[in-house]
């Protein structure tokens, strides 16, 4: 396993699907695409001196290899990891391994939707949740954990 991040690093993952945002749906998950959104969050951590390392991908073991890969030496890992939030016990096993914190980001708000979006297996182990609210989420999720690794 190589030790590729460091610290003022954060992992910025995306699951199943999301690489179609823009598209997809965006009544329900906006008009931004996914390259928006992780410039946005790549321009508003190198304006505190922190690289992003933004991966996503439809393939669970990718997500996995780069946990692994990734996860020992960043400061935070902000998932969102689409349909996988509500059954993938391998993505929650691989996130609870290593020591990043993990932020779990959902641009919907999955409450209010259908029943079998209302469990996270992602939930527990993550240190929070941000849901509902759309883009920006990401964007609170990345300055909670820069401000938090910065104290
Ligand atoms: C994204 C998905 O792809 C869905 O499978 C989840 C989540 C909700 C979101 O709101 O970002 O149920």
């Amino acid at each position: 396993m190589s030790d590729t991040a460091s610290e003022r690093t954060i992992l910025l993952l995306n699951g199943p699907n999301l690489n179609m945002l823009g598209r997809r749906q965006p009544e329900i998950y906006g008009h931004q695409t996914l390259a928006d959104i992780e410039d946005a969050v790549r321009v508003a951590a190198a304006e505190r001196g922190w690289s992003l390392v933004a991966v996503q991908s439809n393939h669970e073991g990718v997500l996995i290899d780069t946990i692994q890969e990734y996860g020992w030496n960043a400061s935070g890992i902000i998932i969102n990891p689409g349909a996988w939030t509500h059954y993938s016990i391998a993505i929650r096993d691989a996130l609870a391994t290593v020591p990043a914190t993990v932020i779990e980001v959902h641009l919907s708000n999955v409450a209010a939707r259908e029943a079998f979006r209302h469990h996270s297996v992602i939930a527990p182990i993550a240190r929070g949740s941000v849901i509902g609210l759309g883009w920006r989420g990401y964007l609170l999720a990345l300055n909670w954990l820069m401000d938090e690794h910065s104290a």
